[in-house]
């Protein structure tokens, strides 16, 4: 049964495009885009590729062969993805050498490296750099910094980061591919083919229900199967959008389109999955979705299970990777991050003239969407978990927000090309933070969704006090 294709994704010069144009035309928008010219100068570009435009291979074993890998067998279905074993670059290499040179096709098993943290095993090496579009990435500078989760149960060392990120080099032969899938929390990803060549096939979220079977549980696997009318009734009313991404090209894709690649050639390519305020309902509705599937499934138990409550958050973050208080954390942090940078201009003297600070404009934005989210997570009832919270005047003498703090204002500093203040004061802001008035009159403590609100509201309040911006910034918030 043929996909009916009836689009194609546009494919813009990125060095044409400025930041604003890709927030309001795509990022806002959740619409995909290929971009060109964001590429040069990357070393990946130089030293991954032969001089005939194919992996270089034997660089790879040469200077990363010991890594050890995930790699999917394309051939080989193991629940709703591809069946995976761990192995070392070089065997990779080798076996991929070996396929290229086997003359007879049956049999072949297709091998697919994917989900290589990169970055991670060899920060030293500079592979290349995000693009300036896909910079305002939480998810990652998080995770530089936190675990998304911490099991109880698990013993680690108290300073010990061994969370993972979300950045990724994927390396696969001709005819290797990707099962039709939406991304991790619902995020949005960035592709960047480093050679090779990928066709990729979209379907808006507004479609998304053709593909699932009719109890909305499972979903297609394989779009070029023959897909079962009785099991998938939808699935041949869906309209695909299709795009081939050349070499040297980016594919921003938006949060919760589901998507299929194909390799067309022997292809390297680099991807990060991120969020930031403007795909963070999508992550949350994800989680909310997941939650109640969680709890569903064990309701049979509820009068005989201690703490229900528990159970669910406990199998929320196995299947998803984190639960309703990881993702607090993660919105308290980020939020106090984006409030001491609010601080900070100020006590730099810069006027919070928000509509025309492009940085002040972006922090109050982030904040609007944190309160929105929190304002969600309130409205389901969600309390007190456990013994959970965050203080906010304790947390501005932790080394590792000192980092999130610096890195995000670095972040924004270099997309709205303005300079990055004196990191060498940033101890005795963090101190000037704590001892402020704003902060010491009103509790700092943060163990449920409406405390977070109230705290933002009661800094920028007053913060809007001492601006004098009062309307246009709590308008802005609300
Ligand atoms: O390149 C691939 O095979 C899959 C990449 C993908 O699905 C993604 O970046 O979301």
């Amino acid at each position: 049964m043929g996909v009916k294709i009836e689009g194609k994704i546009e494919k813009v010069n990125g060095k044409e495009l400025t930041y604003d144009e890709f927030v309001e035309k795509y990022m806002e928008k959740n619409q995909p885009v290929l971009l060109t010219g964001l590429m040069e100068d990357w070393r990946a570009s130089r030293d991954w590729v032969t001089q005939n435009g194919n992996p270089n291979l034997q660089f790879f074993a040469t200077h990363f062969g010991k890594s050890k890998v995930q790699v999917a067998d394309c051939g080989a279905r193991e629940f709703t993805d591809q069946k995976r074993v761990e192995m070392s670059v070089s065997e990779f290499v080798d076996q991929w050498v070996q396929n290229a040179s086997t003359i007879v096709v049956r049999d072949k098993s297709v091998l697919y490296l994917k989900d290589w943290h990169f970055v991670k095993e060899y920060p030293e090496y500079i592979a290349y750099t995000t693009p300036q579009f896909f910079c305002d990435d939480w998810l990652n500078m998080y995770l530089d910094n936190y675990r998304m989760h911490r099991d109880p149960d698990v013993y680690s060392e108290s300073n010990e980061i061994s969370c993972s990120d979300y950045r990724f080099v994927y390396m696969g032969e001709k005819g290797s591919w990707t099962p039709l899938h939406a991304d991790v929390f619902r995020s949005y990803s960035w592709s960047a083919n480093v050679c090779g060549k990928k066709r990729w096939l979209f379907l808006s979220p507004s479609q998304s229900h053709l593909v699932f079977d009719r109890y909305m549980k499972s979903s297609v696997y394989n779009i070029y199967d023959e897909v079962s009318e009785t099991k998938f009734p939808g699935f041949k009313k869906a309209i695909w959008l299709e795009c081939i991404q050349e070499p040297n090209e980016v594919i921003f894709v938006p949060s919760g389109w589901y998507h299929q690649v194909d390799n067309l050639e022997d292809t390297i390519s680099i991807n990060h999955n991120w969020f930031n305020g403007y795909n963070l309902c999508w992550v949350w509705d994800l989680l909310l979705k997941d939650y109640n599937e969680a709890k569903e499934y064990i309701e049979d138990i509820k009068d005989i299970c201690d703490d229900f409550e528990g159970l669910c958050q406990r199998n929320l973050a196995a299947n998803t990777g984190m639960n309703f208080f990881d993702f607090l954390s993660f919105l308290a942090r980020i939020c106090f991050a984006n409030l001491v940078q609010v601080f900070h201009l100020l006590i730099n003297g810069e006027s919070l003239i928000w509509n025309s600070s492009p940085i002040g404009h972006q922090l109050t934005t982030n904040l609007a969407s944190i309160r929105k989210i929190a304002l969600k997570m309130k409205s389901i009832g969600l309390t007190r978990y456990h013994g959970f919270h965050l203080d906010f005047r304790e947390i501005l003498d932790d080394p590792e927000f000192m980092k999130l703090c610096m890195v995000s204002e670095k972040t924004y500093a270099m997309i709205y090309h303005q300079h990055t203040s004196d990191y060498g004061s940033k101890k005795s802001l963090m101190g000037d933070v704590r001892d402020s008035n704003i902060i010491r009159s009103h509790s700092s403590q943060v163990s449920t969704p409406d405390d977070l609100i109230r705290f933002i509201d009661h800094v920028i309040t007053n913060l809007c006090g001492v601006c004098g911006n009062e309307n246009v910034l709590l308008s802005e918030l609300s």
